[in-house]
C-alpha cells in the first residue's frame, strides 16, 4: 500500500456535495441513504451522550476523571461500520463513544459513569475502566499507550487461535510517543499480527500541541522502520474513515501484519472536564465547528440529495435524545454497589 502525503487539514470546508476524494486527497465511501443516516444516528448518538455526560458530571453525578469524545466521532463510527462481528476494540480513556458504537448499552455506560451497580464494571471503574466481552471491547485504559501493547496481544491471540479476527487499536497523538508503542509495532511486524493502529491525531495531548512534542508530525509515517505502511485519513469525514477502515481491515484479514491509520480529527472540548484552555484559541476550535464538524457534514448531504427532511432527522434527533435522557434517568435510579462489593473483582 503507498503511503500517502499529509494534507492541512485546516483547508478543508465542509461541503454539501459529495466529491469523489477525501479533502485530504484520500478515497471515500460511496454511501447510500441507509448508511448516510446510520452513520448520522450513530454519531448523533455520541454527541448528545458526552453532552449528557458533561452536564451530569457539572451536576456533580459523576466523579473523577470524564474526557469526552465531542468531535472526533466520525473516526469510531466510520471503524465500526467496516468491521466485522469479533473484530475486537481496545482504546484509551476518551472511551465512551467507543462504547457506543460497539453496541454497548447507553443505560449501562451511564451507570458506570455515575458509579453505580448496573454499569458495565459494577460502577467500580468509572470513566475509564469499562470493558464488554460480548461486544469485543477491551477497555477503557488510562495508561497512556498501554492500549497498543494490550491491543497488540489481543491480534497475537487471533493469529494463534487462526481465527478472522482483526484487533482494532486507538490511541492518541501523545500517546503514539510512548516507546511501547514502538516495542508493539516490532512485534505485531515480526509476526504479522491482525492489527490495525488508530492514531487519533485530535492535535493536543492534554495542552500540549503535537508541534510542541513531536519530531515526526505525519503519524502514519511512524511503522515505517519497521515495515508497517501507513495513510492519513480525514478523520471528520466519516465516508473517508470507512474507505480507510475497509482498505486497513482487508489488509490485515488477507495476513499481511500490521497497518496504521492516522485519523485527522480534533476535539472540541478540553482534554478532561477541568481544562484552562489557554493552548488553542477559540477561534480555532470555532473554525473546526462550523467548517468541518463531522455530523453536520452528513445533515448537509442528506439534505440536499433529498435522502431525508428536516423532519426525518428530527426524527432521530428525538429517538437519540429519549435513548441519552432514558440512560441518565435510569443511572440516577440506580443503587450504588454496596460496601461489600469493595473486595470482589479485584485481584488481592
Ligand atoms: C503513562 C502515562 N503518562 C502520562 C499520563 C497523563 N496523561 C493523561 S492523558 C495524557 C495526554 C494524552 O494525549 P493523547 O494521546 O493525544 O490523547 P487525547 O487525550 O488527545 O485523546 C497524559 C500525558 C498517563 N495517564 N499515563
Ligand atoms: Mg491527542
Amino acid at each position: 500500500m503507498a503511503l500517502r502525503k499529509t494534507a492541512t487539514v485546516s483547508s478543508r470546508k465542509t461541503s454539501a456535495k459529495s466529491t469523489a476524494k477525501a479533502s485530504n486527497g484520500g478515497p471515500i465511501a460511496d454511501f447510500d441513504r441507509d448508511e448516510e443516516l446510520k452513520a448520522y444516528r450513530e454519531m448523533l448518538l455520541i454527541r448528545r451522550f458526552e453532552e449528557k455526560a458533561g452536564q451530569l458530571y457539572g451536576m456533580g453525578f459523576i466523579g473523577g476523571f470524564c474526557h469526552l469524545y465531542i468531535g472526533q466521532e466520525a473516526v469510531v463510527v466510520g471503524m465500526q461500520m467496516a468491521q466485522k462481528e469479533g473484530d475486537q476494540v481496545i482504546t484509551a480513556y476518551r472511551d465512551h463513544g467507543h462504547m457506543l458504537a460497539t453496541g454497548m448499552e447507553a443505560r449501562g455506560v451511564m451507570a458506570e459513569l455515575t458509579g453505580r451497580r448496573s454499569g458495565y464494571s459494577r460502577g467500580k471503574g468509572g470513566s475509564m475502566h469499562m470493558f464488554s466481552k460480548e461486544k469485543h471491547f477491551y477497555g477503557g485504559h488510562g495508561i497512556v499507550g498501554a492500549q497498543v501493547s494490550l491491543g497488540t496481544g489481543l491480534a497475537f491471540a487471533n493469529r494463534y487461535r487462526g481465527n478472522d479476527s482483526v484487533a482494532v487499536a486507538y490511541f492518541g497523538d501523545g500517546a503514539a510517543n510512548q516507546g511501547q508503542v514502538y516495542e508493539s509495532f516490532n512485534m505485531a511486524a515480526l509476526w504479522k499480527l491482525p492489527i490495525v493502529y488508530i492514531v487519533e491525531n485530535n492535535r493536543y495531548a492534554m495542552g500540549t500541541s503535537t508541534a510542541r512534542a513531536t519530531a515526526q508530525s505525519n503519524y502514519s509515517l511512524r511503522g515505517s522502520g519497521f515495515g508497517i505502511p501507513g495513510m492519513q485519513v480525514d478523520g471528520m469525514d466519516v465516508r473517508a474513515v470507512k474507505a480507510a477502515a475497509d482498505e486497513a481491515l482487508e489488509h490485515c484479514r488477507s495476513g499481511k501484519g500490521p497497518i496504521i491509520l492516522e485519523m485527522l480529527t480534533y476535539r472540541y472540548r478540553g482534554h478532561s472536564m477541568s481544562d484552562p484552555a489557554k493552548y488553542r484559541t477559540k477561534e480555532e476550535v470555532q473554525k473546526m465547528r462550523s467548517e468541518q464538524d463531522p455530523i453536520e457534514q452528513v445533515r448537509m448531504r442528506v439534505m440536499e440529495k433529498g435522502w431525508a427532511t428536516e423532519d426525518d432527522l428530527k426524527a432521530i434527533d428525538k429517538e437519540v435524545r429519549d435513548i441519552v435522557a432514558d440512560s441518565a434517568d435510569f443511572a440516577q435510579a440506580d443503587p450504588e454497589p454496596d460496601a461489600s462489593e469493595l473486595y470482589t473483582d479485584i485481584l488481592l
